[in-house]
């Protein structure tokens, strides 16, 4: 086999993952030795041993000489875990093949350094888009500190979210409507307004087939609306937090807290996107999805705070002027101002369509 069909089997390991390592990046490694695959390993949970431990554990003796393929730069810095570089330093592997550089700073070329420093042939960048696409999340958030924003919406060929008198169920058929499930999984935390709690009292946990790993649930709620008979409040499946404005009292955010969620007061009495987002990042999320509705996504649409959307079609014509439209708040004035997008895919998923854009760089 070569590099490459190493390096890709060290990605598809990876690949499995996503979703369940966070806050640390899905990371996989092969170690080959005299051409033989000696060792596999992928970082499973944060805290439990990184991709490198695992493989080279399994390749015992036949660590000493060997390859090691490594999707992520291997860290240098004591964490929850030792460094991974001192690992395969100390096991005299001869070669690392890596392909994407950590973008944790804490590590970033810190550990190429440290394998080159030690004698070990170090060869950086084989499959490094496949490698970075496994993590965008992660590397977006070690970049800018706020979480990576995914806003996703479901409507009608004429871009309905309802008809006029509100009926939603169901615009898109079941299996687009199990596809937003893994990206709940994908994801550290799911957004939705006040307004859909109100009106749906939805229990946004991820539902996937073998099961999947429920996001934080996060309310946007200005004025601290939500029901505490509300799924979110009371179903114990998820963390749920509420982030509200400055003008709401102490002891309402007190008596939400007694039934366990978590309150966080935005010093704004409005809350801008950027401040929440600030405010999310500063709590750890990497990654956001938001699942609206109208007014949510439209705010976070003219703040231009998104990074990928997700945007499912079904083939249906509900019409109406009065039937609402997935992005509501006032939009833009011109054509010259609207954030530009471009499409990375186009599917078809049961009857419907599934478009997943990315913003465009003007
Ligand atoms: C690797 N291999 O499989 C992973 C790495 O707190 P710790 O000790 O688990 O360290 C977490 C950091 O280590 C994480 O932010 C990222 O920089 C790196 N992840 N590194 O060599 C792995 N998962
Ligand atoms: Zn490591």
């Amino acid at each position: 086999m070569t590099d490459k069909e190493y390096m890709a089997l060290a990605i598809s390991l990876a690949q499995k993952t996503i979703g369940q390592t966070s806050p640390n990046p899905a990371v996989g490694a092969v170690v080959v030795k005299d051409g033989r695959i000696v060792g596999l390993g992928t970082h499973l949970k944060a805290g439990e041993p990184h991709a490198e431990v695992h493989a080279l554990h399994m390749a015992g003796e036949n660590a000493k000489g060997s390859t090691i393929y490594v999707t992520l730069e291997p860290c240098s810095h004591f964490g929850k875990t030792p460094p991974c570089a001192n690992l395969i330093i100390e096991k005299q592997v001869k070669r690392c093949v890596i392909a994407s550089v950590d973008s944790n700073p804490i590590v970033t070329n810190n550990g190429i350094a440290r394998l080159k420093e030690a004698g070990i042939d170090v060869e950086v960048g084989l499959l490094k888009e496949e490698a970075e696409a496994l993590n965008p999340y992660f590397n977006f958030y070690q970049i800018y500190k706020r979480p990576f924003v995914t806003l996703k919406t479901a409507t009608s060929l004429d871009g309905k979210i309802a008809t006029y008198s509100g009926d939603s169920k169901w615009i898109t058929g079941k299996e687009a409507r199990e596809d937003v499930h893994k990206y709940r999984h994908e994801h550290d935390a799911i957004l939705v307004g006040v307004g859909t709690v109100l009106a749906d009292d939805p229990s946004l946990t991820c539902r996937v087939p073998n099961g999947g790993i429920n996001p934080i649930r996060i309310i946007l709620d200005t004025s601290l609306r939500t029901p505490k008979t509300a799924k979110v409040v009371t179903d114990n499946e998820a963390p749920t937090w509420i982030i509200v404005g400055s003008g709401v009292l102490d002891e309402k955010k007190q008596e939400f807290e007694k039934l366990g969620v978590k309150v966080i007061i935005i010093k704004e009495p409005t809350i801008s996107i950027s401040e929440l987002l600030k405010t999310l990042g500063e709590n750890g999320i990497q990654s956001l999805f938001v699942e609206g509705g109208a007014k949510v996504n439209g705010s976070f649409l003219e703040a231009k705070a998104f990074q990928q959307v997700i945007t499912y079609i079904a083939p249906k014509l509900i019409g109406g002027s009065n039937a609402p439209t997935s992005f509501a708040g006032t939009g833009f004035e011109n054509i010259k101002g609207v954030p530009l997008l471009k499409v990375k895919s186009v599917e078809k998923i049961g009857d419907d369509i599934k478009i997943v854009s990315l913003p465009k760089e003007r």
